[in-house]
């Protein structure tokens, strides 16, 4: 029995390099010969995740609470298929997931963290959380916003407090302020230990 594959996930506010430093993983992993798959939340291709695109791209609009809820769907669509990969010894690098669910519904009015919560509850909780930070002046230096919906300075602080009341056991906070080669190295150390230690263990749930 090779045992279960680990549930690693990356966060943090946007422009830390989240996705290239997540696909970057994938290759290493699989080069290993460690049965590795990457997975993206929101997943933009999906049904609900075609509203949460057109809401993103400001295409539509919704009641805040609503697009809370089909991003956690958007989540609670990939769970079958999760715990089956899971299980079966796959190992899941997963781009952003329930803690940015929190972390950027309740930095809007009248959504406390305690409600954003709710809707994750049964989810699988991840083993690692590789929470990237960079410094304001690091942010600065990195290219500008695009014009999506959150993508302002005020909105990302909020974000950023938020992301700190989330904080458990199984994360890490890393600075990102590196050149991408050497924080890649840093997250495998990190990826890799867990990877090995959850093998014979159950997966938890949120
Ligand atoms: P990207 O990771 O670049 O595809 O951007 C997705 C955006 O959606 C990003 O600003 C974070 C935000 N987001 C992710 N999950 C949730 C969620 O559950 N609720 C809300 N309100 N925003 C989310
Ligand atoms: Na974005
Ligand atoms: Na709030």
């Amino acid at each position: 029995m090779p045992g279960r594959g680990a549930l690693i996930v990356l966060e943090g506010c946007d422009r830390v390099g989240k996705t290239t430093q997540a696909s970057k993983l994938l290759e290493k992993l699989q080069h290993r010969g460690i049965p590795t798959q990457l997975l993206k939340f929101p997943d933009r291709s999906t049904s609900t995740g075609q509203i949460i695109n057109s809401y993103l791209t400001r295409k539509m609009d919704l009641p805040d609470k609503t697009v809370h809820l089909l991003f956690s769907a958007n989540r609670w669509e990939s769970e079958p298929q999760m715990k089956k990969l899971l299980n079966s010894g796959v190992t899941l690098i997963v781009d952003r997931y329930s803690h940015s669910g929190v972390a950027f519904s309740a930095a809007k009015n009248e959504m406390s963290i305690h409600w954003c919560y709710q809707p994750e509850i049964g989810l699988p909780k991840p083993d690692l959380v590789l929470f990237l930070t960079l410094n304001e002046t690091a942010i600065s230096k990195r290219s500008g916003f695009g014009d999506e919906r959150y993508e302002n300075s005020e909105f990302l602080k909020k974000v950023a407090s938020n992301f700190q009341r989330l904080k458990d056991d199984a994360w890490k906070i890393i600075d990102a302020d590196k050149d991408i080669e050497t924080l890649n190295k840093e997250l495998l150390l990190h990826v890799e230990k867990v990877i090995e230690s959850v093998k014979d263990t159950h997966l938890s749930y949120f």
